[in-house]
C-alpha cells in the first residue's frame, strides 16, 4: 500500500465529515484561484482583494462564529484546515483571514455589546466591512505591556493618540481594533476609516508577505464615542485572548507552506538529471526530503491534538505557544531547504519555495516571535519568567 507523502500517518482519518468537506472546499480554492495567481501578486507587492468576496462566500471569515452573526459554527480544527489550506497557497492569504476571523471579529464577539456584534459581525462576514488588529508599536512589539498609545475619557468620548505599526491589513481596513493604555488599564476601542486624526499608511519595501498589506497606525486626538469602546474586558488578557485565537490558526497554516514545498521538490528533483541520475535519486536528497515529511507528519500530529484540546474547552496558551514555535521553525526549515534543491531555479518566484520561506520571515516572527514562544514554553517548565 503506497502511503500519501503529504499525510504519511493519514491525520485524515483523525477528522470528521464536515472537517473533510471543509478541507476540499479551501483546498480547491487554494488550487483554482489563488495558485495561478498568487506569483505575480507576491512579485507586484499586491494583495488580491479581488479574492475578498469569494473567501467570504465561502464561508472564511468569522468561520467559527455562531450563525446569528454571520458565522459558519464550524469548531477549531475546521478552523485549523482553512489556515492549513489557505497557506498553501501563500501566509499572506492566510494572514488576511486570521486578522479578519480571529483578530478582528473574535474581540467584538468576545468583549463586545450586543449593539456592537450586530451593528460589525454579519458585514465583516460578508467581507464588506475588513478590519485590522493594533496592538504592536514602535518601540518593540514582543512587549506590549509597555504600551504608549492612550485613551483619555472626555465627556462620553475617548480621546486616543499614539501610534502602531507592521499592522495587517491596516490600508484596506474600514475598522481597526485598537488597543490602548486607559487610567483603568488596557482597553480596547473600535477605530472607524475616516474619524478625524486617523491616519493608516503602507509599509513599502517588504521582502516578506508582499501579498499582504501591512501598515502603521496614527492617532492624533481622534475622539471615538463610548459606544465604539468594547466593554467586557479589561488588561492585556484581552488582546492575548485574540492572539491565543489566532496564533492557533497559525500553527496549522505553515503546515500548507511546507507542504506546498515538498510538493515542488518531489517533483523537481524527479526530472533534474545531473551525473546521470534524478537528484531523487541520490541519497542526500532523499535524506532532506524524508527529513521534511517527518517534521510535517509530527506538525500535522501536533494540531489535530491542538484542536482537539480547544474544541473541548482545554487547550492551555502554553500548547499554542510550542506548535506555533515547533510549526513556523519547521516550515520556514523545509522551505529553505526546497529552495536549495530548486538550484538557481529556486530563487524566482516562478517556484513556490523562496516566496513561501520569504513569507515564513513574518509568520515566525509576528503573533509573538519564536523567542517569545520558548520563553513561554521555558515559564511553564521551570516557573521561572525570564522575559
Ligand atoms: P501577563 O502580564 O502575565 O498576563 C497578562 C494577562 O493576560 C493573560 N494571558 C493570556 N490570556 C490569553 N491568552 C494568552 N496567550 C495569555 N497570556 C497571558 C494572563 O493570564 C493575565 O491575565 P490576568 O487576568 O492575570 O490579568 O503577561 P505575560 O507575562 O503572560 O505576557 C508576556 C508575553 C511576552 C508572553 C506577552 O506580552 C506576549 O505574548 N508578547 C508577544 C506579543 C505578540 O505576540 N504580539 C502580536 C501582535 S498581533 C500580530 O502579530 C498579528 S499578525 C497577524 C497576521 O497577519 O496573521
Ligand atoms: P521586538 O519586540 O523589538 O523584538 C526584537 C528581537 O528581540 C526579536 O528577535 C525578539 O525575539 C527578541 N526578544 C524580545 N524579547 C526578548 C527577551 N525577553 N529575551 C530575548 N529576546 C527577546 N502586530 C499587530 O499588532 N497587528 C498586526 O496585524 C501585525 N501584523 C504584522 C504583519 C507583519 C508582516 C509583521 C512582520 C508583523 C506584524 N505585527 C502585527 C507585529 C508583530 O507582532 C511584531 O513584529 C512582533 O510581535 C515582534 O515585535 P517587534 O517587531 O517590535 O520586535
Amino acid at each position: 500500500m503506497s502511503l500519501n507523502p503529504y499525510d504519511l500517518y493519514d491525520t485524515r482519518s483523525l477528522l470528521s465529515q464536515e472537517e473533510r468537506a471543509v478541507h476540499d472546499t479551501v483546498a480547491r480554492f487554494t488550487d483554482e484561484r489563488v495558485l495561478p495567481i498568487i506569483g505575480d501578486a507576491f512579485d507586484e507587492g499586491r494583495f488580491p482583494r479581488e479574492l475578498i468576496p469569494e473567501i467570504a462566500e465561502l464561508g472564511l471569515l468569522g468561520s467559527s462564529l455562531p450563525e446569528e452573526y454571520g458565522g459558519g459554527g464550524l469548531n477549531s480544527v475546521s478552523y485549523g484546515l482553512i489556515c492549513q489550506e489557505l497557506e498553501r497557497g501563500d501566509s499572506g492569504i492566510r494572514s488576511f483571514v486570521s486578522v479578519q476571523s480571529s483578530l478582528c471579529m473574535y474581540p467584538i464577539f468576545a468583549y463586545g455589546t450586543q449593539e456592537q456584534k450586530q451593528r460589525w459581525l454579519p458585514s465583516m462576514a460578508r467581507g464588506e466591512t475588513i478590519g485590522c488588529f493594533g496592538l504592536t508599536e514602535p518601540h518593540g512589539g514582543s512587549d506590549p505591556a509597555n504600551m504608549k498609545t492612550s485613551a483619555k475619557k472626555d465627556g462620553g468620548d475617548w480621546v486616543l493618540n499614539g501610534s502602531k505599526m507592521w499592522i495587517t491589513n491596516g490600508n484596506l481596513a474600514d475598522i481597526a481594533i485598537v488597543w490602548a493604555q486607559t487610567d483603568e488599564g488596557i482597553q480596547g476601542f473600535v477605530v472607524e476609516k475616516g474619524m478625524p486624526g486617523f491616519a493608516a499608511q503602507e509599509i513599502k519595501h517588504k521582502m516578506s508577505l508582499r501579498a499582504s498589506v501591512t501598515s502603521g497606525l496614527f492617532f492624533d486626538n481622534v475622539r471615538v464615542p463610548d459606544a465604539n469602546r468594547l466593554p467586557n474586558v479589561k488588561g492585556l488578557k484581552g488582546p492575548l485572548g485574540c492572539l491565543t485565537q489566532a496564533r492557533y490558526g497559525i500553527t496549522w497554516g505553515p503546515i500548507g507552506a511546507a507542504i506546498a514545498c515538498l510538493d515542488e521538490v518531489l517533483g523537481y528533483t524527479k526530472e533534474r538529471i545531473l551525473f546521470g541520475r534524478p537528484v531523487a535519486a541520490t541519497q542526500s536528497a532523499q535524506l532532506k526530503m524524508a527529513d521534511m515529511a517527518r517534521r510535517i507528519t509530527m506538525a500535522q500530529l501536533l494540531v489535530v491534538q491542538l484542536g482537539r484540546l480547544k474544541d473541548a474547552g482545554t487547550m492551555a496558551p502554553t500548547q499554542v505557544s510550542l506548535a506555533k514555535w515547533n510549526n513556523c521553525r519547521m516550515a520556514i526549515d523545509i522551505a529553505r531547504q526546497c529552495r536549495d534543491l530548486l538550484g538557481g531555479a529556486g530563487i524566482t518566484t516562478e517556484h513556490c519555495a523562496i516566496r513561501h520561506a520569504m513569507n515564513l520571515e513574518s509568520v515566525i516572527t509576528y503573533e509573538g516571535t519564536e523567542t517569545i514562544h520558548q520563553l513561554v514554553v521555558g515559564r511553564e517548565l521551570t516557573g521561572i519568567n525570564a522575559f
